[in-house]
């Protein structure tokens, strides 16, 4: 899969080779190419932006230079994705329906704002990865190509992707590794009995049990199984809902 990122920061771009992206790009299961909007200034001075018309603060990204660096693209069938605030909000959904293509291209735009007419012209979607404002576009790239890449055949190892479709829509439930006891805490015993369907029983209700914890807007849903649906009632009897708990969203049940 390719990612073409039009953008003013291509330095921001840089992966180390012993990160999952990074291996996945040694071996070819995805390219990252940065195309820097700069060198398709016709301008002397390289400048890539001009006043707003109507007057205002700021400068705007003028719309013939973005137009030429994504010109020099080579695709046939890419799809264009402008970050940006506006956008519809990045979910896991949309994540796995992107890793479906074979090519993204991904402008980035800052504060200052690009010229509406090539955006107009040349972007299929705009998508936002959460209501908040930064910078650029730059990060916002960076976390949907993360996102999307894991779903590339064989970025992650066989065992990372059984993992996660065990519990889909689900939180994950806790980890624990050596030693047995830390600062006086035990590792929960199930764990240690090698007992392979109560361990994978434990997990399926510690999911649970987070996510209706944690992220009860999730638990909604999700279609629970009749046991599943029982041990839930089990913790809502048990839970006290006075007691105030770190990252709880508050949502009636
Ligand atoms: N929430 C996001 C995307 C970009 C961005 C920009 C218009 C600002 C946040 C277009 C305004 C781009 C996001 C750059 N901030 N800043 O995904």
């Amino acid at each position: 899969m390719q990612f073409d990122v039009l953008t003013l920061f291509p330095e921001m771009f840089v992966t180390t080779k012993q990160s999952i992206l990074g291996k996945a790009q040694e071996k070819n299961l995805i390219k990252i190419n940065t195309v820097n909007i700069r060198d398709f200034s016709n301008n002397k001075h390289k400048k890539v932006d001009d006043t707003p018309y109507g007057g205002g603060a700021g400068m705007v990204i003028m719309p013939d230079v973005v137009y030429r660096a994504y010109k020099s693209i080579e695709a046939k069938n890419a799809k264009v994705i402008y970050m940006s605030p506006q956008g519809k909000t990045l979910n896991q959904e949309k994540v796995v329906e992107l890793s479906k293509q074979e090519h993204i291209i991904i402008l980035c735009g800052h504060y200052e704002g690009i010229d509406q007419r090539v955006i107009d012209k040349i972007v299929d979607e705009e998508i936002s990865i959460g209501d908040y404002v930064l910078t650029g576009g730059e990060l916002p790239a960076m976390v949907l190509i993360d996102s999307v890449s894991r779903y590339v055949e064989n970025v992650l190892t066989q065992e990372s992707i059984k993992e996660e479709t065990f519990s889909q829509g689900l939180l994950e439930y806790p980890q624990y590794t050596r030693p047995e006891i830390f600062e006086g805490k035990e590792v929960p015993q199930v764990l240690l009995s090698g007992h392979h369907k109560n361990i994978s029983d434990w997990r399926k209700q510690q999911s649970i049990k987070v996510t209706f914890l944690k992220r009860p807007d999730l638990l909604k849903k999700y279609k629970l199984s009749k046991d599943e649906q029982e041990y839930l009632e089990k913790i809502k009897r048990s839970v006290d809902k006075n007691t105030p708990l770190k990252n709880k969203k508050e949502v009636e049940f």
